[in-house]
């Protein structure tokens, strides 16, 4: 029988992101015993639970399976705004940063750039960037979006209290929130809080099931039934209806059942990686590591962030590197859970900038 732990190649401690986790043995026999069905005839049985799985979960009405974060943010982004229209966010977000210009392209939309410390959106410049539109010179504003954890932030927390601030302004100027929650559950466990009370400050949320749940495909995103209907037709046009999805969606759900209640680990992993760099002189770390992900700055060192990866690649530890960047970002997840390889890989990085 196809044994795939035999198939590996030389194994890296893989710090370049929480999305490289491999599914283990257990998840794939879910994937192998998945009921399945066609998805676009709601025939899945195995997507339908992911789905009502999700929506209970974030304390929506109806969810929704979708190949990617990305997919989904857009999906969420088209559904609730028209062509010509503005949305808000941060100038840090992966909406904007990371996502090809999508919302232009798909949505049409403006974005209006807020800026703010750790990922936190300045409110008075959120209350003031809203438009209602009814000045023909301007852009109608109909979306704030939210991230949480802030992933270019260093994997930062936005509060609770923050987030519902920005909920509140928006529901007085009749705004719809969507969150990019892609590490949600990351940022219920620092919170000490269920993904729901996050979850309530958006009337669209999405989360990822491929990052630290440790699934190989997938994101949700969650919403009211209106909301979900409009973003089934969406997905159609965007080519992410899946058919007999149901193999993808058990290891989502086993991940689930799983994954939530050990990200712990990966925060402490990535706290004791922080610890062991930060003795050295040379490293910056750009602020103290709240979730999964350490940002370090090399601007007190001679090196850059190509150079350091590829010394680091010869000793068995792979992070993303641009040529010139300053600036390096590790990522602890579930294939990264020995402490060892954890003290290895802060070793191997302090030894790659001499
Ligand atoms: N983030 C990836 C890269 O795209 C940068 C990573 O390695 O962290 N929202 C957030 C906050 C994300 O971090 C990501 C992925 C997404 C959305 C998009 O998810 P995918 O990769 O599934 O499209």
């Amino acid at each position: 029988m196809f044994n795939p732990n035999t198939r590996r190649k030389k194994t890296y401690i893989d710090l370049r992101s929480d999305t490289v986790t491999r599914p283990t043995p257990a998840m794939r026999a879910k994937m192998a015993e998945a009921e399945v069905g066609d998805d676009i005839y709601k025939d899945d049985p195995t997507v339908n639970a992911l789905e009502s799985t999700a929506a209970r979960l974030m304390g929506k009405e109806r969810a929704l399976f979708v190949p990617s974060g990305t997919m989904g943010n857009q999906i969420s982004i088209k559904v609730h705004t028209c062509p010509g229209e503005e949305i808000i966010l941060h100038r840090k977000s992966h909406i904007f940063v990371y996502e090809a210009g999508a919302a232009a392209l798909i949505s049409g939309v403006m974005t209006n750039l807020v800026d703010g410390e750790n990922g936190y959106m300045d409110i008075d410049a959120i209350k003031s960037g809203i438009k209602k539109g009814l000045d023909m010179h301007h852009a109608k504003t109909s979306l704030i979006c939210m991230e949480n954890t802030h992933n270019v932030c260093g994997g930062t927390v936005i509060s609770l209290e923050h987030m519902k601030k920005i909920y509140d302004i928006a529901k007085e100027n009749n705004i719809a929130v969507h969150l990019d929650g892609a590490r949600i559950f990351h940022a219920a466990t620092y919170l000490n809080t269920d993904v729901k009370n996050i979850a309530k400050y958006a009337d669209s949320v999405m989360f990822c099931l491929s990052k630290g749940l440790g699934a190989p495909v997938g994101s949700m995103i969650c919403g009211d039934k209106k909301f979900i209907d409009r973003a089934v037709k969406v997905r159609k046009i965007l080519g992410g209806a899946l058919r007999q999805a149901g193999v993808l969606a058990a290891a989502g759900l086993y991940g689930l059942e799983t994954m939530p209640d050990k990200l712990h680990i990966d925060h402490e992993n990535a706290a004791t990686f922080a610890q062991i760099i930060s003795d050295s002189k040379h490293v910056q770390l750009e602020g103290e590591p709240q979730t999964n992900i350490v940002n370090v700055s090399l601007k007190n060192t001679k090196t850059d962030a190509e150079t350091v990866a590829k010394e680091m690649k010869k000793k068995g530890v792979l992070i993303n590197g641009g040529k010139g960047e300053s600036h390096i970002r590790f990522v602890f997840h579930r294939d990264v859970s020995d402490r060892d390889d954890v003290a290895r890989a802060a070793e191997i990085f302090l030894s790659a900038l001499e």
